[in-house]
């Protein structure tokens, strides 16, 4: 600090998670941050492939970047330890002015071992593989590797020694991710001898605390009498919860970065959720199982969850799973096909703390039918004119959201009509109609707006007063009523941005046809400051 004070630089404070009302926020330069981000694709942690990354982030408008570091490339050899890739990484973020999220791909991602060195991924012994009910070892590493989560705390740990050494005043690094879609798939866990003897001994008590059966059974007791049909699976996440837990606890140790970790999710429609059967991965942090990681794991932050169905009730219902008091919103991967796209507002509007689409780079590879069909601008650009439209009062947002005063609407796949409870006041939004006009003047008229094919529309407002909104749209329609049915009509509509210094500069005010008949977002998203009044 000596040195630094000689400098002149003065440390950004530490990122943190931070809570309110049961609401979160992440402090960034001592702020709250949102993160409007992009996920790069899997194999794009190398410096040279990182050309491909930057311009793809630009075009986004992102201000985040999440991408990998594999445990593979800083530790090919034992012990013998390689940074060169983070250094490049946390240089070209900050010359791109936009921060990182790193996703710690060790021990297990997507459940696998791939990205453990090979050291580690082809010696059985040392690193013994979870066993089959009939004693076969599987493809997963076992959570019960006592060597495993050694050699894997080590490496992460020299990683948090690493970026803290290199990032303790521009503060690039904002979050660590840690493993990536733990879990385990088609096996529901571990059968090897220390797994068999920790399932049959009681039920931890941190778990029991948090923790209760779905079904009516034993208050106490092993995880079988405790758990039921579900024991397997919980007793699992568990495992795995306390391995990643542990290698969080110590990586934050040395630097207190927040960290998190990411989901493949389970329907989130099944209610009341069934034990497992091979339909999602075992172990991994689904919501039903967000006790049992708070539990085993405290040093883990929240659980996030990464959403691949474009379905708009399960898009929807996965939010609400995830969005509790005790875990923020956060969307760390989410596709960047168009159906996708519509989200944006939704996500944002319920005042999640990261929305990150996966993908984002120009490495020529694409993960259609998960993602988009493109791997060039036009698979980034619906996403990029979003964030344009909020970047300028990205600080304000997020300071919003934390204050509970955004919602959120996605088109939903009926197409119907979707109404907001505001405070005092009510905001309706339509979908597929024109600018001008209501449809029952022109009953004769079947056509339908460009773009809208397919649902394509969403709407984010914040209350940023008792009669006063921030809206941001695109292809739907927004009026705005007394909650009371009062009669209202605007007072304002001024569209405009905030400049460098937060301060709102108007460009025009929409009046006439621009609300008559409500306001009419087009593709084009705008920043509009309306106020409304009772007569
Ligand atoms: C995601 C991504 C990347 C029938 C997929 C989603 C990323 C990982 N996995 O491109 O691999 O690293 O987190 C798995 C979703 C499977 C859904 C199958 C639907």
């Amino acid at each position: 600090s000596l040195l630094l004070a000689a400098a002149g630089a003065a440390a950004a404070p530490i990122p943190e998670l931070v809570q309110k009302d049961g609401r979160y926020a992440l402090m960034v330069d001592g702020a709250p941050f949102v993160m409007f981000g992009g996920q790069a694709q899997n194999s794009s942690n190398y410096p040279a492939a990182l050309k491909k990354v930057w311009p793809a982030i630009k075009d986004m408008n992102a201000n985040t970047l999440e991408i990998p570091v594999a445990w593979e490339q800083i530790e090919q050899v034992e012990g013998k330890f390689d940074f060169s890739y983070v250094d490049t990484l946390v240089a070209e973020a900050r010359k791109n002015k936009v921060r990182l999220v790193l996703l710690w791909f060790g021990t297990w991602k997507n459940t696998g071992p791939n990205y453990a060195p090979e050291w580690v991924k082809l010696d059985n012994q040392r690193f013994p593989r979870m066993l089959d009910k009939d004693g076969k070892p599987i493809y997963c590493l076992s959570p019960q590797g006592e060597e495993t989560l050694k050699a894997d705390k080590k490496a992460f740990v020299a990683l948090m020694e690493h970026i803290k050494k290199i990032d303790s005043v521009d503060r690039s690094v904002i979050m660590m991710q840690v493993e990536n879609e733990v879990g385990t798939y088609g096996f529901v866990r571990d059968y090897g001898a220390r797994a068999e003897a920790q399932f049959n001994q009681p039920v931890p008590a941190e778990v029991l605390k948090r923790k209760k059966s779905p079904v009516a059974l034993a208050a106490s007791g092993s995880w079988k009498q405790v758990y039921g049909g579900y024991a397997d699976e919980y007793f699992h996440a568990y495992s795995i919860a306390s391995y990643i837990g542990e290698i969080a606890k110590a990586g934050r140790a040395v630097y207190n970065l927040p960290m998190y970790v990411n989901n493949s999710i389970r329907d989130p429609l099944e209610n009341p959720v069934k034990p497992w059967n091979k339909n999602f991965a075992s172990g991994g942090p689904t919501y039903d199982v967000i006790e049992i990681y708070r539990a085993a794991a405290p040093a883990i932050d929240f659980l996030a969850p990464d959403i691949y169905s474009h379905d708009s009730k399960k898009f929807a219902a996965t939010l609400d799973r995830f969005q509790r008091p005790d875990n923020p919103l956060a969307v760390p991967e989410m596709g960047n096909a168009p159906e996708y796209v519509r989200y944006a507002y939704l996500v944002l509007g319920r005042g999640a703390i990261n929305f990150s689409p996966f993908g984002i780079d120009y490495s020529d590879y694409s993960n259609f039918p998960l993602g988009h069909k493109a791997a060039d601008k036009t698979m980034v650009e619906p996403f990029g004119k979003i964030f344009a439209a909020f970047r300028p009062m990205e600080r304000q947002w997020s300071k919003w959201a934390f204050e509970g005063r955004t919602y959120g609407v996605a088109e939903g796949d009926d197409r119907e009509p979707q109404t907001v409870a505001m405070k005092g006041w009510k905001a309706t939004i339509s979908f597929r109609e024109w600018q001008f006009g209501e449809r029952e003047y022109f009953k004769n008229v079947k056509d339908l707006p460009a773009n809208t094919e397919k649902p394509n529309g969403g709407v984010s407002i914040a209350q940023t007063g008792e009669n006063e909104f921030i809206i941001v749209g695109q292809y739907a329609r927004v009026k705005i009523d007394h909650a009371d049915g009062k009669p209202s009509m605007w007072a304002r509509v001024e569209e405009g941005h905030y400049d460098k210094a937060g301060k709102w500069v108007m460009e025009r005010n929409w009046n006439g046809d621009q609300t008559d008949y409500g306001l009419n977002l087009t593709g084009n998203p705008v920043v509009l400051k309306v106020t409304v009044g009772t007569y």
